[in-house]
């Protein structure tokens, strides 16, 4: 894989302490992975990371699957794209982080995070939780799912769903990319990124990201795809700019 990138920046910071602001339905403590060892300071005029992944090898074709049962839910057939390329080549559902930042503006807890099981999908594809705070599972369908998770530095959990069971909620204390599976039907995937602070970002359909608040400084930036794999670049970060960064991704490097 190959990194383009434009717009750079230095300068330091200044911190203070505070709290995380918390309006926690689970009142769950902490926020953050017990394993963690970031640390959440205020972030006085901090500096943003915006840009776009992108792709421009070729694009697999999407790949089919028969279905043999429950066709009047599923379709008769499901349709897989293992990378979606939008417009000018950028790619959706990356992941961009900042892996060895420290300090930094508190992890913010979320509405509490869902994903859901609707026409024999996972949706979202890619979800991003903060550790500590669980992660809802509904299905909407008129049929038995499974959720099987693949952690490592969580508890895995392999769970049957029938339509209309309640909610399954899992729960991960440590940061990490959980794959989520349904064994029933072998199209279903779906990826649960837990992390342990705030500086993670998801691309929208058009490859775009944003990363704003962070401390100045200089950082390492990764790029994580689940079949596109994963590419680092140093970053630095000066005080109330903006970094615009273009990050390739190209088969076959
Ligand atoms: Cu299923």
């Amino acid at each position: 894989m190959r990194i383009g990138q434009a717009g750079l920046a230095a300068g330091l910071v200044a911190c203070g302490t505070e709290t995380p602001p918390v309006e926690d339905r689970t009142a769950r403590e902490p926020v953050a992975a017990p394993t963690s060892n970031y640390v959440t300071v205020e972030v006085v005029n901090g500096g943003t990371i915006s840009g776009t992944v992108r792709y421009s090898g070729v694009v697999p074709a999407p790949r089919s699957f028969p279905v043999t049962d429950d066709a009047e839910t599923c379709g008769p057939s499901q349709s897989i794209r293992s990378v979606v390329v939008g417009s000018r080549g950028g790619l959706a559902d990356a992941v961009v982080s900042l892996v060895d930042i420290r300090r930094g503006e508190a992890l913010a807890v979320p509405p509490p995070p869902v994903l859901d099981q609707r026409g024999c999908r996972f949706t979202p594809h890619v979800l991003l939780v903060p550790a500590g705070v669980p992660v809802r599972v509904l299905n909407n369908d008129p049929l038995t799912h499974n959720v099987h998770t693949a952690a490592f530095e969580n508890r895995s959990v392999n769970r049957s769903q029938p339509a209309g069971l309640e909610v399954i909620e899992l729960d991960f204390e440590s940061a990490e990319k959980v794959k989520v599976k349904c064994d029933l039907h072998p199209w279903m995937s779906a990826w649960i990124v837990v992390t342990d602070h705030p500086y993670h970002a998801i691309t929208d359909g058009a490859g775009a990201f944003e990363l704003p608040n962070v401390p100045p400084g200089e950082y390492t930036l990764e790029t994580w795809h689940e079949s596109l794999g994963t590419i680092r670049q140093a970053v630095t970060i000066l005080a109330g700019e903006t970094l615009d960064l273009t990050v390739d991704l190209v088969a076959g490097d």
